[in-house]
């Protein structure tokens, strides 16, 4: 009986795949990288030009330049990207979010190369796609949407459905999302010039003209219902996410449970969640995004067919791990749980850590990233895809990480989700939304849950970073000593004492402002 050395993955379960190639880039593609790492299947990283030394391009097992640095040139390059994961033998491919992650065709081309695209079928994307598919198969479904009208595009007809649903009315884009093209017409003299010029807009942002018509549901609140579908027909909610904090329909903050909901609201709005995605046969996971208004009223608004940008608050409450839900569930293995086994535990809450200029006007501010320390301790994680060293570019989204915190409850996660954002170090030539985000924690109104989608216009809409001292010189001496020194990272903490009580938010190391290293 001879000893067979034992082999590295001996005793451990044969990986579902060999090896996956992320189709993405920045937090998210590390964010999947990782997730594979721990189930033992290999990784290949794609990277533009731009991302030649970035994180998620070093992490990865192999790594493969796939153009110049815009999107269209490297991210969006479906062919490109197949080819990749042809010659370099992945079985399965994940898109993360963006880019690809939506684009059925790529989708199709994945699985006619014989691999496994990590995500919902073509066709599923396909009728979710489009804003008027998607609500007749909700209807059809029982699923509950916004009053509307898209039988017919004739101006007359649209004239008379506008005056059956009651001013105001929304104009949408059937192709559209994020608000663009998106018209509120007050009265019937108006409509006409608001069909034309949202016609315009979507032709222009999509490539297709046709528009549609709901009923504008006032002061309404954001709330999504993550949903976990497997191929053997069991389908699952993970419970909701508070969206309601955007700015220009850019999700700044989310937040699960949401404050608004009761447990009577939750179960209904599950129960749609779940009616909805069988209506497409959907497989993956997938979020189902509701508009509830002040009386509790919900209705569809419309389903996005990837993974998103805040799912860690769900995998906080909930404790899966959704990014190997997506895996195993691409590759055949049913859901463990069932509905009555999952439940939510304290209260998740996402800042988006942006390197924009709060002062002018949150226009993108690329720069240089000399130094990131995030903040570590008990219910704080964060997702990042820059390490110090990073350019922020013009050429991607300027979000450079994700906070998230765990708290008991939304008191505990406001709390700590400040104590994250002050000890959050980010020092270089570009300025955070940091302090934007501090405020909005700070707010009455955040604090009491009273959030909708017009928050940030309604208390946000003219603010500017308070005007801070300048961080004394020492501090300024102790970055750059830091920096040049590559000292271990020092926080407000250790700059404000030990145990942090005597936190000096005016230090540079507390992040409040852009801290510029040798700026003004
Ligand atoms: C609406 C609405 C009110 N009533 N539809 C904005 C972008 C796209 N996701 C849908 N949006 C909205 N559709 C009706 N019938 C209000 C918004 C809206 C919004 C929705 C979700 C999150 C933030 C928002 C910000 C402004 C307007």
């Amino acid at each position: 009986m001879t000893n067979k050395p034992l082999s590295p993955t001996d005793g451990m379960p044969r990986p579902l795949f060999q090896k996956i190639l992320i189709a993405n880039r920045g937090e998210i593609a590390v964010r999947i990288i990782r997730a594979c790492q721990e189930m033992g299947i290999a990784t290949v990283a794609v990277y533009s030009e731009a991302d030649a030394e970035a994180l998620h391009t070093a992490l990865a097992d192999e790594a493969v330049c796939i153009g110049p640095p815009p999107p269209g040139a490297s991210y969006l390059r479906g062919d490109v990207i197949l080819d990749a994961a042809r010659r370099l033998g992945c079985d399965a491919v994940h898109p993360g979010y963006g880019f690809l992650a939506e684009n059925a065709d790529f989708a199709d081309a994945v699985a006619a190369a014989g691999i496994t695209f990590i995500g919902p079928s073509p066709q599923a994307m396909r009728i979710m796609g489009g804003k008027t598919s998607a609500r007749a198969a909700m209807q059809q479904a029982g699923v509950p949407v916004v009053p509307g009208y898209q039988a017919s595009e004739a101006d007359a007809d649209l004239h008379l459905a506008a005056a059956e649903i009651g001013y105001p009315v929304l104009v949408k884009a059937v192709a559209g999302g994020g608000g663009k093209g998106m018209r509120t017409v007050f009265e019937p003299k108006n409509l006409a010039a608001a069909l034309a010029s949202a016609r315009r807009e979507a032709l222009n942002a999509f490539g297709d003209a046709r528009i549609y018509l709901e009923k504008r549901i006032e002061q309404p609140r954001h709330i999504e219902f993550q949903i976990l579908a497997d191929a053997h027909g069991n389908i699952v909610h993970l419970f909701e996410r508070e969206c309601s904090v955007q700015r220009r329909h850019q999700k700044i903050i989310e937040e699960t449970p949401s404050p608004f909901l009761t447990r009577e609201l939750r179960a209904r709005m599950g129960e749609a969640a779940v009616a909805a995605a069988s209506a497409v046969n959907y497989v993956n996971a997938g979020t189902i995004e509701f508009l509830v208004d002040r009386a509790g009223n919900f209705y569809f608004l419309e389903m996005n067919t990837r993974l998103q940008v805040e799912h860690p608050i769900t995998e906080l409450a909930t404790g899966v791990d959704l990014v190997k839900a997506q895996i195993r569930v691409a590759a055949g293995e049913p859901l463990p749980y069932t509905q009555a086994a999952l439940s939510q535990r304290g209260h998740a809450m996402e800042c988006r850590i942006y390197a924009e200029d709060p002062s002018n006007d949150f226009l993108p501010a690329i720069g240089k990233v000399l130094r990131a320390a995030a903040p570590t301790g008990p219910g704080v994680r964060v997702d990042a895809g820059i390490a110090g060293g990073d350019e922020i570019t013009r050429h991607y989204d300027p979000m450079i990480a994700k906070l998230i915190v765990l708290g008991e409850d939304r008191n505990d996660a406001i709390s700590r989700m400040d104590w994250a954002l002050r000890h959050y170090v980010i020092l270089g030539d570009l300025m955070t939304n940091i302090p934007f985000l501090r405020d909005i924690m700070a707010h009455p109104a955040f604090a009491a849950g009273s959030i909708t989608t017009n928050f940030v216009d309604d208390y946000f809409g003219d603010w500017q970073p308070s005007t801070e001292e300048a961080p004394d010189l020492t501090f300024i001496a102790a970055a750059m000593y830091e920096i040049l020194n590559d000292a271990p990272a020092v926080t407000a903490q250790g700059a404000g004492g030990a145990s942090g009580e005597n936190d000096d938010v005016y230090s540079p190391w507390a992040q409040r402002t852009g801290f510029r290293m040798g700026g003004d």
